[in-house]
């Protein structure tokens, strides 16, 4: 189907459903390049859980879990040449793991550091400020119009980040000056306690694209294949200079919001368990195992690898040393003001003035 035959109303754009049935058409996607996605969506679930753990021993900083989200984080990102942009909040760490920033640069930036991605990479850092990434993003897209270079724009927000102005703002420059950007909505019911329903009255947040003039799809987040198959069309039109798209991804937050959150203050049991039988990663297993792409072995052993790989990059990632306490007036501006320099003297006094304390 395409993206304009795609109603984006009620009913969320499925290929593989909940028991992995395939019940729309496969999109173009080799063998081994669906069983890499399924492993991208390992990872991310892996990476989620291997920090979660690792800031419960002081080792990371606050993280927010990506579990039950990984059909989206790698399905968005998946289409995309390697000089397309992607512009994310900081729940998608698997789309960034696609894109080619490396396991231990994004492991140490989980120590509280900021490193910095390759730069072929092409992803702007994780974005904490809800929703001011979908700025940068059509910001980027604009300037790759102007210079005529074919390049596509992704960027990706919460459901909670639609109230925002900036969601606003962005939808309305792409839509006015046509930019080869796809705008992703991870709708994963909850903006930290605060439930979808309050975020708009439009049944879906994709529909919200008509206002803009902006083509919009609603799809099953959970669904690999559908996130895939739409977000190839959606960067493939933007490339071909036929605008953006706003793209719902209908998903769910298995975890908490953060390591600072207890969700069991705000939210039944029962929603949980009931997005437990929608699992993303169970889906696209059921589909390799009954189509003998993939044997239980297999899968065990890629496990155990993603496992290894993980450690190594932690190992890695803990030799590194911590950056200079004042290192981020070096980013700051191209000199420092003598107020600015004057700041930082006192910082570097500070911070030798407490590790002396400590001895
Ligand atoms: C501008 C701004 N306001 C408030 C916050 C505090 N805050 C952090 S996460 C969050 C909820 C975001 O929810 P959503 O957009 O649905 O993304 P999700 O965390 O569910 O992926 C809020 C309000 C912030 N980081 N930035
Ligand atoms: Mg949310």
């Amino acid at each position: 189907m395409t993206i304009q035959q795609i109603d984006p109303g009620m009913v969320a754009y499925q290929i593989l459903d909940a028991e992995g049935n395939l019940v729309g058409k496969m999109p173009n996607l080799s063998t081994e390049r669906l069983l890499a996605l399924y492993r991208a969506m390992h990872l991310g679930r892996a990476f989620s859980n291997k920090i979660i753990a690792l800031q419960r021993q002081g080792r990371a900083t606050t993280f927010g879990s990506l579990v039950g989200q990984e059909a989206t984080a790698v399905g968005l990102a998946a289409p995309l040449q390697p000089q397309d942009w992607l512009a994310t909040s900081y729940r998608e760490i698997a789309s960034l793991l696609l894109k080619g920033v490396p396991l231990s640069t994004l492991i140490y930036s989980f120590r509280g550091f900021t490193p910095a991605y390759p730069r072929e990479a092409h992803c702007l850092p994780i974005q904490i400020v809800i929703g001011t990434q979908l700025l940068h993003a059509v910001g980027l897209a604009m300037a790759a119009k102007i210079a005529g270079d074919p390049v596509v724009s992704v960027g990706v927000c919460g459901d909670g980040a639609t109230s925002e102005g900036d969601f606003n703002e962005a939808l309305n420059f792409a839509g006015v000056f046509q930019a080869p950007v796809v705008l992703v909505v991870q709708n994963n019911g909850w903006a930290i306690s605060v439930p979808r329903q309050h975020q708009s009255a439009a049944p879906t947040f994709a529909q919200r694209g008509a206002g803009f003039g902006i083509p919009s799809v609603f799809v099953d987040g959970n669904d690999l294949l559908a996130v895939y198959d739409v977000m190839q069309q959606a960067v493939e039109r933007a490339r071909a200079g036929e605008g953006p798209t706003l793209v719902e991804a209908l998903t769910y937050r298995m975890g908490a919001h953060t390591t600072a959150d207890d969700p069991t203050r705000y939210r039944d049991a029962a929603e949980v368990e009931s997005w437990r039988t929608k699992d993303p990663i169970a889906r696209v297993r059921n589909y390799l195992l009954k189509c003998d792409l993939l044997s239980e072995e297999q899968d065990a052993r890629m496990l155990a690898e993603i496992e290894e790989e993980l450690n190594q990059a932690v190992n890695e990632a803990e030799a590194v040393p911590p950056p200079p306490p004042d290192e981020f007036f070096d980013y700051m501006a191209a000199s420092l003001s003598p107020r600015l320099q004057e700041q930082r003297k006192d910082l570097v006094h500070y911070a030798q003035q407490k590790k002396d304390r400590r001895g």
